[in-house]
Formats: C-alpha cells, structure tokens, sequence
C-alpha cells in the first residue's frame, strides 16, 4: 500500500468522501423524519480524516472508533445499506439492529466497534492489541477517539500500558475543536494533544486532518511502526465538525456563525476537488461522481426501509448472558418498563 496515495487514487478517495458527506446528510434528513431512534452523531467536515486513515488501514488490521463513527464504517468497507440500516435499528443492520448509529460493528471487517461511553473504547484497543501480540499476529489497532477523550481515566491507563508493554496501536485523536459543546481550549491544560503521548514515552504528532494525502502518510507511517516494531503513537487530526454535536444540536451555541463558515470555506473535499481538477478531471466527472453518492445512498435508504424490524425474542443472542423472559416482554414496544412506577413508589415524583 502506498505511503501516499498515488493520483489514480485520488479519484476513490474523493468518491469516498462524498459518499460519506451525502450519507451523513441523508442520516440527519432521516432522523428528522423519525426512521432513526436514539442518537445520531455527523461526521460531515471530517471526512479526510475518516478516509485518509482507512486507506492506511490495511485489510486485517483492526479499527475501533467512538460513536461518529459512520464515516469509518463507510471507508473500512461496511456497504452504505448495512450502515444505514443500523441506523434504522433493522435486522439487516451491520450489529442486526442492535446497536444503531453508536454502535456500529463489523467484525468481518474487522471493525469492533463503534463505542458510546467517552473513552471507552480505548482499553477495549489495548486489549485488542495485545491479544495480537499474544497470538504473534503482525497486524496492528487503529483506535479514534475525540478530542474530549482525552481527559478520561481510560485514555491515559490505555496510553500507559500500550507503551509499557509495546502493544501495535495508533491512538487516533479527532480533534475537531470541541466536546458536545466545549472547546479544547477550555477542556484542556494541555490543549496540544499530541502532547499527551509524551508523559508515557510515546511517539505523538499532529497531521492537518482536512488533507487526506497528509493524513495517509502519517497514519501509515505510524501503522507501518506498530506493525513492524511494536511501538504505539498517537496521532492527533486537526479538523472540524460542521454540524452539532449530535442531530439535536444546532451546534450554534458555543461557536459563531462565522466560524462554521471560515470552516466550510476550507471544506477538505474542496481540496481534492482542486488537485482532481488539475489532473484533468472536469465539471461532469464530478457531477457523476456526486449523483453516484446520491443513488448509492437513495439505495441504502431503501434498503433499510426494506429490512425487517430485530426480532424481540432473538434479543439475547450473542450475549454472555442469557436475559430472562419477563425483562425481555418488557422491551416489547407499547410495553411500560416500569421505572414511572418505581420512581412515584419511592416518593421521588408526584
Ligand atoms: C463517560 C461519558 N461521559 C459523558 C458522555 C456524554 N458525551 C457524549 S459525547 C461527549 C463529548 C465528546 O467529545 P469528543 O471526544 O471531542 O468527541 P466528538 O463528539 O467531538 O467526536 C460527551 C461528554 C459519554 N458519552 N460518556
Ligand atoms: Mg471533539
């Protein structure tokens, strides 16, 4: 795999780009018309992150990410209509409906996870890692995390073993300016996250994450590393969310209107669109390119549409633990779960 992607690639990076900006905007339409439950967080403005570090990803690596994490699914090589139907809590969906948009999984492509809890995610990549050195496997754990994870417990107890113990993992920290509506600069003493890496004697460096031909060659060039030597790094990407936090945030209350838009100016798929042009691509290429997106998304939409609801009964599968009857009659829809109950019988409520 080249360090940096060759100019005929540049073609399928920017097509995955696109496709990963009209699914998100397709999601956020969906959610409004009520086919998406729960949460659902945007990763529009990201997408040379996203996509620069999933084609440094090689096959049988493995990736864990946080919750925005459609994007990732997309690149790794989950199809539109598995992600989308997640989405929609169906049973075609790539966790069968169980999930939805937090919690995407595809342990065929080798994508575990998709983690809701901040930070959770990390000892989860530890661990995966080092059951890939205890298995004398070569491969190594792209873990992405966001720029509020890194003042978690879990993020430096993670950091500290993968660097006692060589563990072949690449921390990746989206920084994208802010937490739900916190600035880094706020959040954090040490607001160059990179910097983090050195109180564990860990390799850290920051890449402009709006340029995806930056963000392939550091994050192979740190992959290559963990693979090849058995040493973590973290990887901080500097970019930039352009809707709210989540489909319920207007994302205006901590940020101006202005700052949105000098963001947007500096769109990263404009950047590619600018180096496409000057290898000869014209104005009907990338309408072609668009209206493939736009009908690749129409078709996941469908799909999920389509796919049936999860059997309530089938809720158990796959767990360590078998749940009662009586907790799962509960889960029914209609039925009442009882904390209202509960709630007025301890005299909390009136
Ligand atoms: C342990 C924990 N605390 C709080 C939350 C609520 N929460 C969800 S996202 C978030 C902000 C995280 O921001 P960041 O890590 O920068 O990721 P981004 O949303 O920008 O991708 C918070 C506080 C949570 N999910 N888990
Ligand atoms: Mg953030």
């Amino acid at each position: 795999m080249p360090a940096v992607a060759a100019p005929s690639a540049l073609r399928h990076l920017y097509e995955q780009m696109v496709l990963g900006r009209v699914f998100e905007t397709e999601a956020e339409r969906q959610y409004k018309a009520d086919h998406i439950g729960g949460y659902c967080h945007l990763s529009s403005g990201q997408e040379a992150t996203t996509v620069g570090t999933m084609h440094a990803l090689q096959p049988d690596d493995l990736l864990v990410t946080g919750y925005r994490s459609h994007g990732f699914a997309l690149a790794r090589g989950v199809s539109p209509e598995a992600v989308m139907a997640e989405l929609f809590g169906r049973r075609d969906g790539c966790a069968h409906g169980r999930g939805g948009s937090m919690h995407l999984l595809d342990v065929g492509h080798g994508y575990y996870g998709g983690w809701g809890i901040v930070a959770g995610q990390l000892p989860v990549a530890a661990g995966l890692a080092l059951g890939l050195v205890r298995q004398r496997r070569p491969q190594a754990v792209l873990v992405e995390l966001g720029d509020g994870a890194v003042n978690m417990g879990a993020f430096h107890e993670s950091l500290n073993l993968a660097s006692l113990w060589g563990l072949p993992v690449v921390f990746l920290v989206v920084n994208n300016e802010y937490g739900m509506g916190t600035s880094v600069a706020r959040a954090s003493a040490e607001p160059e996250l990179y910097r983090r890496a050195a109180a564990y004697r860990m390799h850290g460096e920051r890449v402009d994450g709006n340029d995806v031909q930056a963000v392939i060659e550091a994050s192979d060039r740190l992959l290559t590393q963990a693979r090849e030597e058995r040493r973590p790094a973290l990887l901080e990407a500097m970019t930039y969310r352009f809707r709210g936090h989540s489909v319920a945030d207007a994302g205006l209350a901590y940020r101006t209107k202005d700052e949105v838009r000098e963001h947007q100016a500096q769109d990263p798929l404009f950047r590619v669109r600018e180096r496409l042009r000057a290898e000869g691509l014209s104005d009907e290429d990338f309408d072609a390119i668009d209206r493939e997106a736009d009908e690749r998304v129409a078709a996941a939409v469908q799909f999920a549409l389509d796919s049936p609801e999860p059997d309530v009964a089938q809720l158990a599968t796959g767990m360590h633990a078998a749940g009662s009857a009586e907790q799962f009659a509960r889960m029914r829809p209609g039925s009442a779960f009882g904390e209202q109950a509960l709630t007025f019988d301890a005299g909390l409520g009136s």
